[in-house]
């Protein structure tokens, strides 16, 4: 299977050490450090990239600014077409990406091709959306005059994604982008950087093969400095960002000192509602794909099952039973449900939430540990947990990304939707009912404050379609699907005057 591996990376592009910096065909030199990815699967050290330096950023800042004077001049539905080809070359390449994808970070490989998938549909959306970025026109008060909006290309986006959806988020604003005529420069995690290089050596050759210049898909590496390059230059309208809250907030500062514009999707701290009328089939594998998938690492993760205490005993022992049935183990293996961490440190935090938990009174139902033995080297594999708790403490008002589910109760419906309710973060919610009032209150104006609330679904695998995104700490953007390309154009509103007069708005004479 190393000679897999090996032939898989070879396909993507990825050698033993690689530049980090291309402003699309052309690899860009730099004396940053190389660094290394190592795979949380077995603690190999897969392949080294080299950080981008400031000369670097520079030479890709000089290549994006020109490319866009180019790009933005591109008929929309022409831009789609060149998605359009990137959609079939992530189809030629689906299984390559979502191994690397999978051996990277660690998911398991079913959630990888997922991933991939999730790529290709919004390269599908993006294509028809291509024709599709209406502006509004409008009455004008004046007589003879016609009035309207529409969207022009905004300028450079900087993209800046987390190691857990490392190629999925970083398509959601590019392929957008795209079509709106932007061009990109991403700064991918440091703990993912490979799966990033494979994006763009799939990308590249089809923006060349189509007569298209440098510099519209553009790619730096490194750690958080290589990421405030792009927060703090205002060459960059828009910066996206993705990741914890912590990061979230430094760089919507910095963007808003320079008046920039921030697409930011944070920390989740998503809670599933299970009521009596549940269907408990449906309540209790929902709840279990959502808080051990991809090993409790999607800021959609079910990190809270809030239950109804007639309910409550029997939810609790069917999540025991069933977790007891979990495979942990090598996420390319298809028999493993759960792969391991991203790394050591995640781990660590892993431990300590449970160490902190328990002393504010928490109930640990299956026992947290760290797996050792063969299969098991990288250090990096735990066991998913639940642990029974109160909302208000402190480690149950947080995001650890992890595989730790807390259990809590509740009796009326109003109290269970104020607990959902009651953490800092806003980003998915659901609730588990065949009750057609409950579903509904829970989706009132008075129900979930979550950007996603779902009925009779977990917390997390949102389709492209819809909006991504959440309120409160999780940040406010919207990416992906309904009308969230708009944050990626500018608004112009235009009036034109056909008439031989000139009469003035709000009906002010101004005669000489
Ligand atoms: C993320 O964890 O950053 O809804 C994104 C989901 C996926 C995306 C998660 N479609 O779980």
């Amino acid at each position: 299977s190393k000679n897999k591996m090996q032939a898989v990376l070879e396909r993507l592009g990825i050698q033993a050490e690689n530049s980090g910096t291309s402003t699309g065909s052309e690899w860009v030199t730099s004396t940053g450090d190389y660094f290394s990815s190592i795979s949380p699967v077995d603690g190999e050290a897969i392949a080294a990239v080299q950080a981008t330096d400031a000369a670097a950023y520079a030479r890709v800042m000089e290549r994006a600014t020109a490319a866009f004077k180019e790009w933005r001049t591109v008929p929309a539905p022409q831009r789609g077409e060149v998605v359009r080809q990137i959609g079939d070359a992530l189809r030629a390449h689906k299984e390559d990406l979502g191994t690397l994808v999978s051996y990277e970070m660690g998911k398991s490989y079913q959630e990888g091709l997922g991933e991939v998938q999730e790529m290709i549909d919004i390269c599908d959306f993006a294509v028809g959306l291509s024709r599709q970025l209406y502006g509004l026109t409008m009455h004008s008060e004046r007589p003879a005059h016609r009035m309207y909006e529409q969207y022009h290309p905004l300028g450079v986006v900087g993209i800046i994604s987390a190691f857990n959806f490392p190629v999925a988020v970083w398509s959601w604003n590019t392929m957008l982008a795209w079509v709106c005529g932007d061009v990109c420069v991403w700064k991918p995690s440091e703990k993912a950087p490979l799966s990033a290089l494979a994006c763009q050596h799939i990308v590249a050759p089809i923006f060349a093969r189509n007569g298209y210049p440098e510099g519209i898909s553009c790619l730096i590496q490194g750690d958080y400095r290589v990421g405030e390059w792009l927060s703090q230059d205002k060459r960059i309208p828009l910066v996206s960002a993705t990741g914890s809250t912590r990061m979230g907030k430094i760089v919507a500062a910095t963007v808003a000192e320079r008046l920039g514009r921030s697409l930011l999707e944070l920390g989740g701290n998503n809670a599933i509602i299970i009521s009596p009328e549940a269907d408990m089939e449906i309540a209790i594998r929902g709840a279990l794909f959502g808080a051990v998938g991809t090993a409790g690492q999607r800021c959609t993760t079910t990190r809270r099952l809030i239950v109804h205490s007639s309910v409550y005993e029997q939810v609790k022992e069917r999540l025991v039973a069933a977790y007891g049935k979990l495979n942990i183990g090598n996420p390319l293996d298809e028999k493993h449900h759960v792969g391991p961490l991203i790394d050591k440190e995640a781990v660590s935090a892993y431990l300590k939430t449970i160490d902190a938990v328990q002393q504010e009174g928490g109930r640990v139902l299956i026992p947290a540990r760290v797996l050792e033995g063969p299969g098991f080297e990288s250090g990096c594999y735990v066991q998913p947990t639940i642990v029974e708790a109160e909302n208000h403490y402190q480690k149950v008002q947080e995001e650890t990304f992890a595989p730790i589910l807390y259990l809590l109760r509740y009796e009326t419906l109003e109290e269970a939707i104020e607990m959902q309710n009651a953490v800092p973060q806003g980003l998915s919610s659901a609730i588990m009912t065949l009750n057609m009032r409950e579903a509904e209150q829970f989706l009132s104006a008075a129900g979930s404050d979550c950007g996603i609330a779902n009925v009779n679904i977990g917390t997390s695998g949102a389709e492209i379609g819809g909006a991504f995104g959440g309120e409160k700490e999780t940040g406010g953007g919207r990416e992906s699907g309904s009308d969230a390309w708009k944050v990626y154009m500018r608004r112009q509103t235009n009036t034109i005057n056909y008439s031989t007069a000139l009469p003035l708005a709000q009906g002010i004479k101004f005669d000489i």
